[in-house]
């Protein structure tokens, strides 16, 4: 039986409306991704192709040992989660290990985050494993618009560029977010907000993500790099605004700290990951789609 959303607002640090100093674990099993956004620092993404930086990548198996640790060091951990620093669907890291870490702590609640590229064609796969709470990163739901912040997605074996690009990843976005709805898996929605460029779109997308399910919604202020490094962060101000308008659909989470792929700990308040990954991803400004 999964969790539900009411009881997640109690236990897990992304779920609840006020904090309710519950930790979580990041296993960083994901190395790749297969779409291209313009704000991710493509380090990130090529991560398996270097080796002074694949080490910092835990095989599914190894991930045990540091769930034991984490437990160890910081007892408020009751969430695994798995948010890259690639895609969790891009490689079969992320399935596999919540596959081993629901045999051995089976008490812990399984969070994953996705892109949503193959959500849909996974889903079958992703709910065997029991998961309890899945966060899609939804930046635009127009196509156009999403375009401006994605370049390309890698599609069974095809590069698809551009709009078209973007229409099949939101399009599989919103049909995997329906289906893992429809299942009981709580879903949350992350949008990364660019205000130059989604962000007088953001009600649109808190409109159409509640419409297919999601339960939760969460703005992530751009962190300006890579291709959008001209891009300027939002406003306080305009996070508040875009907050606001999302709220006339959705729930809105509003304590998130932009964790790291391999971060451990109580968000915002303790933070062990450092202790626990001797060495830390080797990734700048890691986005996590948390
Ligand atoms: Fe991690 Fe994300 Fe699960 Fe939380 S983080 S995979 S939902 S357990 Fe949380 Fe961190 Fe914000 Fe993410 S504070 S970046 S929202
Ligand atoms: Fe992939 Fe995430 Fe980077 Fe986008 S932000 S390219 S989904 S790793």
């Amino acid at each position: 039986m999964r969790n539900t959303y009411q009881d997640l607002q109690r236990s897990h640090p992304c779920f609840g409306g006020v904090r309710n100093h519950a930790g979580r674990i990041h296993l960083p099993v994901s190395p790749g991704c297969n779409i291209a956004c313009r704000f991710c620092d493509r380090v990130i993404s090529d991560v398996e192709q270097r080796p002074g930086v694949a080490s910092a990548i835990l095989r599914p198996e190894e991930s045990l040992e540091i769930v034991e640790k984490a437990l160890a060091l910081c007892p408020e951990i009751a969430v695994v989660g798995i948010a890259g620093p690639g895609d969790t669907l891009a490689s079969d890291g992320a399935l596999e290990t919540f596959r081993l870490v629901r045999k051995r702590f089976p008490q812990l609640i399984q969070c994953m985050s996705t892109n949503g590229l193959l959500l849909d064609e996974r889903a079958d796969e992703i709910l065997e494993t029991g998961i309890d709470t899945l966060t899609v990163t939804v930046n635009a739901v127009d196509p156009k618009i999403e375009s401006k912040l994605n370049k390309y997605i890698l599609y069974h074996g095809e590069k698809i560029e551009g709009v078209r690009g973007a229409e099949i990843l939101i399009e599989n976005q919103l049909k995997g977010i329906r289906r893992m709805a429809a299942a009981g898996v709580t879903v949350k929605v992350n949008t990364v907000l660019v205000p130059e460029v989604n962000g007088e779109h953001i009600e649109t997308v808190a409109r159409t993500v509640a419409e297919a399910g999601a339960k939760l919604y969460n703005i992530i202020p751009l962190i300006p790099q890579y291709e959008l490094a001209e891009c300027r962060e939002p406003t306080c101000p305009e996070i508040d605004a875009a907050r606001t308008a999302a709220e006339k659909y959705i729930d809105v989470f509003r304590h998130c700290q932009r964790c790291r792929a391999d971060a451990a700990g109580v968000p915002g308040e303790k933070e062990v990951g450092a202790q626990l990954y001797q060495k830390r991803l080797a990734v700048k400004e890691t986005f996590s789609h948390g």
